[in-house]
């Protein structure tokens, strides 16, 4: 099959064709129909997550329909259209048990390798690591079942895509994470895929306030599409001073840190009033740290950290395609572009000029 494989950080990916083992017992082999193209992506491309093992198919965000399942698979059969969750949960251990399936700690392999550990892509002799466990960047993938969605058959696919990353990575840090509650005043810093969904997270959450930070014009009209009630360019104008000002001098309720550089983690710590929320959802470039100031006791500010929108999978996957479906999410106008697979690198090239809301890949 075809794939999308990067070999060297900075490097175009090369579309070559890999070998895809599988499905083996408790996996699912899904024929891909489109796939996100995500910052966590282009982090990889550009160095920044210099932790993550290459060469790599990379790809996390994305929708197919399932081909063949291996033995002992009940969740889903061939035929059925899904999203892919890029975490996988063993429904065992502390974590799955208390309803933390995002956090579970119950496979050993590395995130970069299927649960069961044995290299399932391969160009040659030559094993290739799999991004997020998904590697949807390519006609094929193999998953395990945990990670096979069950969705409506009426959803559209490029749409549904979203719903694998940036939409549940978004709109759950509002909802299941920082749970804000009606009338709160809210914002985001950095309105790409993951602020975009943000801002609908906080919609739908019915905040009073959502103020949306951004350094392009052009992504601060995506902000306002989505439900953004102010904008602020911080290039032009200091954001917490900004922020300060809109809400009388007292600072949001929740800020929402959706790129994960420091400078931006303080603005947000900043931006908050006492005893208000900072929402920690960007990832940051690998080994930084954030600087907290010591007079956090005093203003009893709190800093979380999100990690997929805290996502229940088969709890919110179905939820947020209802939600779309019927109106409430409007995800359709966040993709401002589709590419075929042989387009890939420039749809990064575009992600990296800041282009679009959303570009996906479509696979023919
Ligand atoms: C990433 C985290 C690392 C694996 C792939 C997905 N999160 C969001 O983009
Ligand atoms: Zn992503």
């Amino acid at each position: 099959m075809r794939a999308a494989v990067l070999y060297e950080a900075k490097q175009p990916l090369v579309i070559e064709d890999v070998d895809l083992d599988g499905p083996h017992a408790g996996e699912v082999l899904v024929r891909i129909a489109a796939s996100g193209v995500c910052h966590s992506d282009y982090h990889v491309i550009d160095g920044s997550w210099s932790h993550v093992a290459l060469p790599t198919v990379l790809g996390h965000e994305a929708s197919g329909v399932v081909e063949a399942v291996g033995d002992g698979v009940t969740l889903v059969k061939p035929g059925d259209p899904i999203i892919l969750s890029f975490v996988a949960s063993c429904g065992r251990c502390p974590d799955c048990t208390v309803g933390r399936p995002h956090l579970c700690t119950g496979f050993r392999a590395p995130a970069t390798m299927l649960p069961c550990g044995a290299p399932h892509l391969r160009r040659g002799a030559q094993p290739l690591n799999h991004f997020g466990r998904t590697s949807s960047f390519a006609e094929y993938a193999v998953i395990h079942e945990s990670q096979a969605v069950a969705i409506r058959s009426d959803m559209p696919l490029d749409v549904a895509a979203l719903i694998g990353c940036a939409v549940m990575t978004g709109v759950g840090a509002v909802v299941n994470t920082a749970k804000v509650e009606p009338g709160s005043t809210v914002a985001v810093f950095a309105t790409g895929g993951v602020g975009l969904n943000v801002i609908h997270g906080a919609v739908l959450a019915g905040a009073s306030q959502i103020i949306a930070v951004d350094l392009l014009d052009n992504k601060l009209a995506y902000a306002r599409r989505a439900g953004a009630t102010h904008t602020i360019n911080s290039r032009s104008d200091n954001p917490v001073e900004a922020i300060k000002a809109l809400t009388g001098g007292r600072g949001v309720d929740y800020a929402f840190d959706a790129i994960g550089t420091p400078l931006v983690s303080r603005q947000c710590y900043d931006a908050v009033r006492r005893g208000g929320t900072a929402v920690i959802v960007g990832m940051a470039p690998t080994g930084a740290e954030i600087p907290i100031p010591g007079t956090i006791p005093g203003d009893e500010k709190t800093v979380k950290g999100s990690f997929y929108g805290s996502t229940r999978p088969r709890v919110d996957f179905p939820r947020l395609v209802d939600h779309f479906l019927s109106g409430r999410l409007p995800l359709a106008q966040i993709i401002s572009r589709r590419y075929p697979l042989d387009e890939i690198n420039e749809a990064f090239a575009a992600l990296a000029r800041g282009e679009n809301a959303r570009g996906v890949i479509v696979m023919g």
